[in-house]
């Protein structure tokens, strides 16, 4: 049975076979979700990072989970909201789709994401909520290893939003 859960909590602590990073276009580390898990997997995720020479918005590159309980680490880019008509909604969708994609590529099962954008990057949240989701059913449906996706919420109003869109994703899919 392939599902979506939202949980709220701490994503360094995950122990899914992929958790995804919320970087930036360097992916050389920063603050917010990106700062806790470098901190979390150790310097040896900044040294295997250095090597791809960045990662465009959308995409995603993936690593060895080092010091944290995942397996792997999946970075991804989302895009900075800049008003909602510079392909913000396309590029955060491409970076849940990107991610999914290299996850099951490496034979994961369980995914856990973070909200991507939805921090320094000022994505709105119900937005990003509702594209999420909507990029993990598209995905699942063809997915040939990914079963089990989580969404990692440090905050309960953050978990209030996906919670709702997965809710609300369920109610259109019986219609
Ligand atoms: N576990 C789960 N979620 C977390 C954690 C954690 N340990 N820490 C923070 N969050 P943000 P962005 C939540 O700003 O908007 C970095 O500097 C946070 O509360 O981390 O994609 C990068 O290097 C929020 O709900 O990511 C980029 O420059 C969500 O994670 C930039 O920030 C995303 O917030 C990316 O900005």
């Amino acid at each position: 049975m392939k599902t979506i859960q939202v949980v709220q909590g701490d994503i360094t602590t995950i122990a899914a076979d992929a958790v995804v990073n919320a970087a930036n276009t360097t992916l050389m580390g920063g603050g917010g979700v990106d700062g806790a898990i470098h901190r979390a997997a150790g310097p040896a995720l900044y040294a295997a990072c250095e090597k791809f020479g960045g990662c465009p918005t959308g995409e995603a590159r993936i690593t060895s989970g080092f010091n944290l309980p995942a397996k792997y680490i999946i970075h991804t880019p989302g895009p900075i909201w800049h008003g909602g008509d510079h392909d913000e909604e396309q590029l955060l969708a491409n970076s849940y789709r990107n991610s999914l994609a290299l996850a099951d590529e490496y034979g994961c099962r369980t995914v856990a994401f973070p909200s991507i954008s939805t921090g320094v990057y000022s994505f709105p949240l119900d937005r990003a909520a509702q594209i999420a989701i909507r990029a993990m059913r598209a995905f699942l449906r063809s997915a040939s290893h990914v079963e089990e996706v989580t969404m990692v919420c440090f905050d309960p109003t953050t978990a209030r939003a996906y919670q709702r869109a997965l809710n609300n994703s369920r109610n259109v899919n019986l219609n």
